[in-house]
């Protein structure tokens, strides 16, 4: 693990003068927020140590991804190498390789990444005589959000059917000092396992929520996983490294190790409760729905513990650079599915999923529309509301580029397609049903007889290398 836990980390970060430590008193609500806020926009991005928070006993730490070197040091490379390392592992054995080599490097590297329970909870741990949750600093960050709100937790869950487990994030509003709300989406892992609990009849569902790990765990929680990965192997996974997890002490679940605050809890099934609205990073606020309840039985702190938050809002925000990392570490991934993608941006002005651009390298004809619906159906790229397809003479992180694809490479009437009844994000709000709603794709690569376009495609204007080259050198010459 580059980062044994979330104290090493603010140390890395000290020592590296990317971090501010601020000792005035500062307002969780709208405040504290803000502040990160403004270290953001003014570019430097610098994680922020809250020692002094009004009326709160535990200080606060936030921007903690909020720079590409940041991420890089969590995952102790780029996310372009973990991807093509996650590649790597699910290749087979070519003929020129033994199996049993290739079989044995496999296996060493699964078994290295799964998570290693340890029996004690280790030196420093403390169960709180109460359970009061207004100890710590959680933020409201807009002035209409109905509550304080917990966005960085590791919401700890177990499928009641297959035992399979998940961390997800998911926001929890704070109802009283024990109660808070679980916004899980209806398509994430722990949804399901709340569904199975409720259809399976049970009374209740434990549930374990860590505030603060090492921050790569952190990380693993937001990454798009299929199912059948836990989030603690891929963790051990990028880190080389196995997770330390303990069981907790009145739910059936383990969590790791190095947390800084866990609370032990429930969710009863037949139990809900309005939950926003909150300030989202739609830029717009979420409305109300009914949402599962969290019950919280015990807590648990290390000594020195602090409460990790982070800013939901409009972009531009860490959850960016969050995201821009997902991207860059998936792109191997998805290409090995969809081998003839170059390259793929999901804009962050877009909320991400709300358009997706990928370039191709086009050899049959229809070949865009099938590459819609591959990253339709694959993993969470399935929120994608918009996707454009251009071709890889396009380059696709210049939006300029992929304007001039989508105005001049396209007639609308064939080239557009709108897919009605289907997945949508929770958070889309333009549908006119809650998770259900429709999609563009816009074929926007050059078509030929072969999709019946039987004008000629024109050329696209370049100029001649050389002349290029010696009327610059000329025009420098002549100093004007
Ligand atoms: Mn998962």
């Amino acid at each position: 693990m580059p980062f044994e836990d979330l104290h090493e980390y603010v140390e890395f970060l000290s020592r590296k003068n990317d971090l501010i430590v601020v000792n005035d008193q500062v307002n969780p609500d709208l405040e504290l927020t803000q502040i990160l806020s403004e270290e953001e926009r003014a570019g430097k991005g610098r994680a922020i140590y809250f020692k002094n928070v009004k009326g709160k006993e535990v200080p606060a730490l936030g921007n903690i991804f909020a720079t590409k070197e940041k991420m890089e040091a969590i995952l102790g490379d780029t996310a372009t190498n973990i991807g093509n390392r996650l590649k790597s592992l699910l290749r087979l054995p070519d003929p020129s390789e033994s199996m049993i080599s290739r079989g044995i490097e496999m296996l060493r590297e699964a078994g290295g990444s799964r998570p290693k329970l340890s029996t004690t909870m280790g030196m420093g741990v403390n169960e709180l005589e109460k359970v009061d949750l207004y100890r710590y600093p959680i933020t409201r960050t807009w002035p209409q959000d109905k509550a304080p709100f917990i966005t960085l937790p590791l919401v700890i869950t177990k499928n009641p059917v297959t035992g399979e487990k998940n961390i997800g994030m998911y926001r929890m509003q704070v109802y009283d000092s024990e109660t808070t709300g679980m916004h899980w989406h209806i398509h994430k892992d722990g949804a399901e396992h709340y569904d199975r609990t409720r259809i399976g009849g049970k009374k209740t569902m434990d549930v374990a929520v860590v505030l603060g790990t090492d921050p790569l765990t952190m990380f693993s929680a937001v990454a798009p996983l299929p199912s059948m990965i836990d989030e603690f192997s891929f963790s051990g996974l990028i880190a080389k490294k196995r997770l330390d997890i303990v069981r907790g002490k009145t739910v059936d679940l383990e969590y790791p190790k190095n947390f800084e605050i866990v609370l032990e809890g429930y969710i009863d099934p037949s139990e809900t409760r309005v939950e926003g609205p909150f300030g989202d990073h739609t830029g717009y606020y979420s409305l109300e729905e009914e949402f599962p309840v969290f019950h919280i039985r015990k807590i648990f702190e290390r000594k020195g513990r602090v409460y990790p938050t982070t800013i939901v809002g409009k972009p531009w925000h860490e959850d960016v650079v969050i995201g821009k990392t997902i991207e860059r570490m998936f792109l191997p991934l998805i290409q090995s599915q969809v081998p003839e993608i170059v390259d793929l941006n999901t804009m962050e002005e877009a909320v991400f999923h709300n358009m997706v651009v990928v370039s191709i390298r086009k050899r049959y004809p229809g070949q865009a529309k099938k590459v819609m619906f591959a990253l339709w159906g694959m993993g969470q790229l399935m929120f994608s509301k918009i996707v454009v397809v251009v071709d890889d003479d396009i380059d696709i992180h210049d939006r300029k580029q992929v304007i001039w694809a989508m105005t001049t490479r396209i007639d609308p009437q064939r080239d557009v397609i709108i897919i009605p009844g289907t997945v949508t994000d929770t958070l889309d709000h333009p549908s006119g049903l809650l998770n259900y709603g429709s999609k563009m794709g816009i074929d926007a690569t050059r078509k030929d007889s072969r999709e019946g376009y039987n004008r000629k495609w024109p050329e696209v204007l370049k100029m001649d290398d050389q002349i290029a080259k010696e009327v610059t050198e000329k025009w420098q010459k002549l100093g004007l």
